[in-house]
């Protein structure tokens, strides 16, 4: 940020238990005199898993990109005169540390669970199931046990570094999260708590993600997160259902086969992976000030309705959360629900009519994530707005 003055700024979002600074960086044109939250957003962050070191160095070359590229560089320029980008390179700074000093492969934060003044294996939690977000939903998504590697912590938002995560958002005006991790080569999107539930936003994010013949990043396979494994109070379900941020959890590649979290250091091979990365990552960037109007760069665009998702993802079809045709419409006071996918802007227009007289329930309501109270009228003379 100091050599970066006029587009840069740093700032301390929290600390850690054992008092680390979790550090953020904002970057936009002009950053002294954009007040903040007055721009669109879009949040970089790396290492919320201590062991994932490819996730930071992902995460700093691309805010390097920016920073450099503010002086040459037409589309880094464009996207800095109207949208602010946020970087956290290590969400986890405790386990960061220690995974230098005592354990590489450590995964958690450094909460002393059972306060006996030693951080051992029955210590953290695992902050990417910490989030106030289905919290504890159930077992299977997240644990109880304090030394399982995916402790979920004693209360929702209980740790330091998941209040920071958080208190970003009161910050800014997010659009997107890109939260990176590793390793699989996946690009995975909500919704994670449940298998078989994609959001009301899968045509969008289909769109940035691309499907699995051509997916974003290359060599990766895009899909709900649910699709790897279920998890429970994660940081992406929770900007996505909480925030209304589109928010991603890119599993980056390992960086040989077997490395596993343990990429080579080959400054190549993390050259590599950062651009590999890069075109998404702009293209995420490059929507922000636009979020429910895009166009992928794999050329995918989005309808503002859909009755079933794999009208663009061939993939999806026959899913049964995202197929919502149906033979016959039972109308006449039954409680047949009417359901599309529609795009975010157009879900105004079916809110609170006070002339309605059918209650369409979203299709987000029927996953608790958002409630949105649409009604249309089978009134004579009146509008129906799905038609
Ligand atoms: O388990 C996680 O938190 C992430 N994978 S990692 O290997 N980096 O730990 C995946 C989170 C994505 N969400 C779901 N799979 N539901
Ligand atoms: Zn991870």
């Amino acid at each position: 940020a100091d050599e970066h003055p006029g587009i840069a700024e740093l700032h301390t979002i929290g600390e850690t238990h054992q008092g680390r600074d979790i550090l953020a960086i904002r970057v936009t044109a002009g950053v002294s005199d954009v007040p903040l939250g007055e721009r669109p957003a879009v949040l970089y962050q790396g290492t919320a898993h201590a062991r994932e070191w490819i996730s930071t160095e992902v995460t700093r070359r691309l805010m390097l990109h920016f920073l450099e590229g503010a002086t040459n560089d037409p589309v880094v320029q464009g996207i800095l005169d109207t949208t602010e980008l946020w970087f956290v390179p290590v969400v986890n700074p405790d386990g960061y540390q220690y995974t230098f000093d005592v354990e590489r492969l450590w995964r958690k934060n450094l909460r002393d669970n059972n306060a006996d003044g030693v951080i051992d294996g029955s210590d953290g939690v695992d902050l990417n199931r910490n989030f106030p977000e289905h919290w504890n939903y159930d077992e299977e998504g997240s644990s109880s046990q304090f030394a399982s590697d995916t402790y979920r912590g004693p209360a929702p938002a209980s740790e330091p570094e998941t209040v920071a995560n958080m208190s970003l958002f009161d910050m800014a005006d997010f659009r997107f999260a890109i939260s990176y991790h590793s390793f699989g080569n996946l690009l995975l999107y909500p919704q994670g708590w449940q298998t078989q539930t994609p959001s009301a936003d899968d045509p969008i994010f289909v769109a940035h993600s691309g499907t699995d013949d051509d997916p974003a990043i290359p060599g990766y396979d895009p899909g709900p997160s649910a699709d790897l494994y279920t998890t429970n109070g994660e940081f992406t379900d929770w900007a996505h259902a909480t925030q209304e941020v589109l928010a991603w959890t890119p599993e980056l590649d390992p960086g040989c086969p077997g490395c596993g979290f343990v990429f080579p250091d080959d400054p190549k091979l993390v050259q590599d992976e950062f651009k590999r990365n890069l075109p998404f990552a702009l293209n995420v960037a490059r929507s922000a000030a636009t979020p429910d109007d895009r166009a992928s760069h794999m050329g995918i665009s989005t309808e503002g309705l859909y009755l079933d998702v794999s009208e663009i993802d061939p993939w999806m079809t026959n899913h049964p959360s995202s197929d919502l045709e149906v033979e016959t419409s039972y109308g006449g006071g039954s409680s047949q629900p009417v359901e599309v996918l529609a795009r975010r802007s157009l879900s105004f227009d079916v809110v609170d009519d006070a002339a309605a007289d059918v209650p369409i329930p979203a299709h987000e309501d029927r996953n608790r994530a958002v409630h949105i109270p649409g009604h249309a009228s089978t009134a004579p003379g009146q509008p129906n707005y799905l038609e």
